[in-house]
């Protein structure tokens, strides 16, 4: 609905977004005041859920990001399930959004709706996760992490740190790995990215793989059973902290001293991750960065203007290890 006057906004829109980006936090109440009189773009987010500390640190983002470029954000949170992303997606289809952005739940089975959108004009921008759809003209960017990437990170440090890490001291590095979410992008990506990079060392052995669908609780129960069934872990491969520290507690449950009887890996860098990484219980994390809102406002602003945007856009990461962990924490932003 947007699209006629956008041209002529779009000049009010930037200097709006220019003026609230340097600073001012004033946080306006009403989205209709928020940029100055003219047409505020209209986003709507299909959020996965609160299944972590990476997830509330990325709604947050994009929450702020939004009241601070004068967006009307309508946002919903799908509670894990594709099928309320899907509605929520049609229902924004409804409401004649302007742009619509989401991280996909899982990867598969999106086609139909995103061609609803296409077919309604409404662009979409994928966040955080990506679809496997051969049609990449269903969305106009995708905005998040390379995940192979992120699972090879993770592997190489094993691999680096194998002579510490064969715990048990029977030659062979025993790993158990926590699967995220079933059929999410970084579930799959984290996986075949550590698997790729551990083949270097041929003492290294994933023993057993099962999901913890990224949670705490999840983590920790998988944990539970992983430790029952096998006495001989030296490693163990998280695909997220939450489910990292969901497995420090059963480990400690089971008296064994987290970071030491079992190394540990993790993905993510959020706050208690890092605290847990500064202490020695987590040996290793990989970052992945929750803080898309700026960008993805960004991106939306360009598409609406008609700018071409890239097709992929990656966020930077680095790594941490327990120094670097305790050097970085004073200025986490979350
Ligand atoms: O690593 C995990 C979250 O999609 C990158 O989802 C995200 C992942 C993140 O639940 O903690």
């Amino acid at each position: 609905m947007l699209k006629k006057t956008l041209i002529a906004a779009s000049a009010i829109t930037l200097s709006a977004f220019a003026l609230t980006a340097c600073g001012s936090d004033s946080d306006g109440g009403a989205d209709s005041a928020s940029d100055g009189g003219g047409d505020s773009m209209t986003m709507g987010f299909a959020q996965v859920g609160a299944e972590s500390g990476w997830r509330t640190a990325n709604t947050t983002s994009i929450q702020d990001a939004a009241k601070d470029s004068g967006v009307d954000l309508k946002f919903t949170d799908a509670q894990g399930k594709q099928e309320n992303q899907i509605q929520a997606i049609r229902s924004y289809i409804q409401q004649k959004v302007d742009v619509i952005a989401f991280s996909p739940v899982v990867e598969t089975g999106w086609d139909a709706v995103l061609q609803e959108a296409k077919a309604a004009g409404i662009p979409v921008i994928l966040t955080d996760r990506a679809v496997d759809s051969e049609d990449t003209s269903l969305y106009k960017s995708f905005l998040g992490s390379d995940f192979v990437v992120e699972g090879q990170k993770a592997g190489q440090w094993l691999v680096d740190n194998a002579a510490d890490s064969d715990v048990n001291g029977d030659g062979k590095i025993n790993v158990v790995q926590l699967e995220g979410t079933t059929g999410a992008a970084p579930a799959i990506d984290r996986a075949e990215g550590f698997a790729d990079t551990v083949k270097a060392d041929d003492t290294i052995e994933v023993t057993a793989s099962q999901t913890g669908d990224f949670t705490r609780d999840g983590g920790k129960q998988v944990m539970e059973s992983f430790l029952q069934s096998d006495d001989s872990i030296d490693v163990l491969y998280a695909h997220n902290d939450d489910m990292g520290l969901g497995a420090i507690e059963a480990i400690e449950a089971a008296g064994l001293e987290p970071g030491k009887d079992i190394k540990i890996i993790t993905v993510d860098a959020v706050h208690d991750g890092m605290v847990a990484l500064s202490e020695g219980k987590i040996n290793f994390i990989v970052e992945c960065s929750p803080l898309l809102g700026p960008q993805l406002m960004d991106i939306a602003q360009k598409v609406l203007d008609g700018e071409e945007v890239e097709p992929r856009i990656l966020t930077e990461e680095t790594t941490f290890t327990q120094e670097q962990a305790i050097e970085a924490l004073p200025d986490r932003q979350y």
